[in-house]
């Protein structure tokens, strides 16, 4: 499958910027911190840029001003403006799926408009909306009441994946803004103990499930929601309930009414919103009803301007094109095979394994538009954890291990919750932090410390690792839009330099099949017959015993 958008880019590696960086690599792999900014007094205050409402320090990098030039044209090369402007036009740019990509129009302002295949898209988006904020306005003011006539001061929602980890995610890193009368939670595993743990505290009168699922067929979030069918008609005792205690957020409404959720308490969505891209649509109800419509509309509005930010700002002053373009670098240059992201933020806590789907779901791909097999490494490992637990355990391998970890840095400039120095201590290690990870301490250093001499080796730190810190004033539901959309687009960013396709996601379908076929072999010792390899067949006996 050769797409238009596509056919006139040579191959990676036949990119003329691809062999340019190749050799460049070799110019100044060794080449230290220390010296690029011995070299640059002004390097620190270069080397940055701001986007909104963010600010990001890149300087910490292992690059020149060469090697942000040839970053640039590579992107050049690879067709990013043109293929940034099929995403925002609605181009069916993810070629395995037919579809177009247009998590950019869930956040377009009421008034403006885009057309795709005739529709007006942004006039549904708005009209989801608007249904969205009444309901929320409703439930949220006690308007809206369940079976027995109470409010609602539960909300549960069911969903995986996409449908889940944004959600959380958000309500989380929005915390100090939600309705602190109502309970959030959030199930997502098939592991009964994930729904029976979340709500055994809960009064099936007050409580209100969101079952979230773009298709409505998902085994997980379909056996979770039966679940709480059966919890809510246990506690109500009247099928009838069901109408005031359920709504769906879901793109199938003939699945969702043969669920028996009414289709007027249901929130749309389209097949042109990727699962992990969802967070903003009507995934993002649960997050509406803590927050509130107003809020909700804040954060996109932040969302909207870091698209403004992509799709306007020259690539060297592009958050989104520069966090994309160094993690390429690490990634294919330097062989670097993963990258921290540690938010110095407690309301951030779900932020790493948010961006976990979010990178690794899009880029972890071996083939490039065409189907060809790429020769070259596409996306890395994500992992982080919030600021400053990390630095009592793994980051003890990141200053001195042997393996190069590019890491990200996220502070705030104001706590939402000051509390004597806290807030100054938090933040005075992430600057310690990108410092150490820089410079290092020399085995001079180490020495004229008093260090006795054969603990020196022990003591010296290396330095060279590289960070990119990234700055916002203050955590809000503005920010919070702003951040997730330049990981958005710097993984966007990636896609296209290594010509895949960040928006299907074949391996998790796969994952979804199978099970299925392996649940009537558990249920049943005689038949059928099992077919697996040996291991596969082993086990599945072995269970059977087990779970006698
Ligand atoms: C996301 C993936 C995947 C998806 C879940 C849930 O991009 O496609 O994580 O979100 O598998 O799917 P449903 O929303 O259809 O239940």
């Amino acid at each position: 499958m050769t797409t238009s958008m596509t056919s006139s880019i040579p191959m990676l590696r036949e990119r003329p910027a691809w062999a340019a960086l190749a050799k460049h690599y070799d110019e100044i792999r060794e080449r230290h911190l220390r010296d690029l900014f011995a070299e640059d007094r002004m390097r620190g205050e270069r080397l940055v840029a701001e986007g909104g409402g963010l600010f990001l320090d890149y300087s910490k990098n292992r690059i020149t001003d060469a090697t942000v030039t040839l970053l640039v044209q590579l992107a050049e090369q690879s067709g990013l403006r043109e293929r940034t402007e099929a995403m925002f036009s609605g181009e069916r740019i993810n070629v395995s799926e037919n579809r177009s990509v247009l998590h950019v129009a869930l956040r377009m302002p009421k008034g403006t408009s885009l057309i795709v295949d005739g529709v007006d898209v942004v006039a549904e988006v708005h009209e989801v909306l608007d249904r969205m904020s009444s309901f929320a306005e409703r439930v949220r003011s006690g308007a809206w009441t369940g079976h027995t006539g109470k409010p609602i001061r539960n909300v549960v929602n069911i969903g995986i994946g996409g449908s889940d980890l944004g959600p959380v995610m958000a309500y989380e890193a929005l915390r100090h803004y939600s309705d602190r009368a109502m309970t959030f939670r959030f199930v997502s595993n098939v592991d009964s103990t994930d729904f029976v743990e979340a709500t055994r505290d809960l009064a099936p009168e007050e409580t209100l499930f969101i079952v979230s699922s773009k298709t409505f067929t998902t085994l997980e979030t379909m056996t979770n929601a039966r679940s709480a069918r059966d919890w809510a008609l246990a506690g109500l005792g009247d099928e009838a309930a069901i109408a005031k205690h359920f709504v769906a957020v879901s793109t199938n409404a003939e699945k969702v009414s043969e669920f028996g959720i009414d289709t007027e308490n249901m929130f749309g969505f389209w097949e042109w919103v990727g699962g992990r891209y969802s967070m903003d649509s009507a995934i993002g109800l649960s997050t509406m009803l803590a927050i509130g419509p107003g809020r909700f509309q804040e954060m996109l509005a932040g969302f909207h301007d870091m698209d403004e930010h992509f799709r306007n700002t020259p690539f060297d002053r592009n958050l989104p094109v520069l966090l994309g373009l160094l993690a390429v670098w690490y990634g294919d240059f330097f062989g670097a095979q993963t990258a921290g992201v540690m938010p110095y933020n407690q309301y951030l806590k779900r932020f790493p394994a948010y961006l976990q789907q979010l990178t690794m779901e899009s880029n972890g791909k071996h083939v490039t538009l065409d189907g060809t097999t790429v020769d070259y490494d596409t996306g890395a490992i994500y992992w982080g954890e919030p600021g400053t637990n990390g630095q009592h355990s793994f980051y003890q391998l990141i200053h001195q291990g042997t393996r190069l970890i590019p890491v990200d840095l996220i502070g705030f400039g104001k706590s939402l919750n000051p509390l004597r120095d806290h807030h100054d201590l938090l933040m005075s290690n992430v600057f310690a932090q990108a410092e150490a990870l820089a410079f290092g301490r020399t085995e001079r250093e180490v020495r004229d410390e008093g260090t006795p001499e054969p603990i020196v080796p022990h003591r010296v730190m290396q330095g060279n690792r590289p960070t990119n810190v990234i700055l916002a004033e203050l955590l809000t539901p503005r920010t919070l839009g702003a951040l997730v959309a330049l990981y958005e687009h710097s993984v966007f960013t990636q896609g296209v330099i290594w010509t895949i396709d960040s928006f299907d996601q074949w391996g998790v379908e796969l994952g979804k099949a199978l099970a299925s076929r392996i649940v009537p072999e558990l249920e049943s010792e005689d038949a059928p017959q099992l077919h697996h390899d040996s291991s596969t067949n082993a086990l599945i006996r072995r269970y059977r015993v087990m779970r006698r």
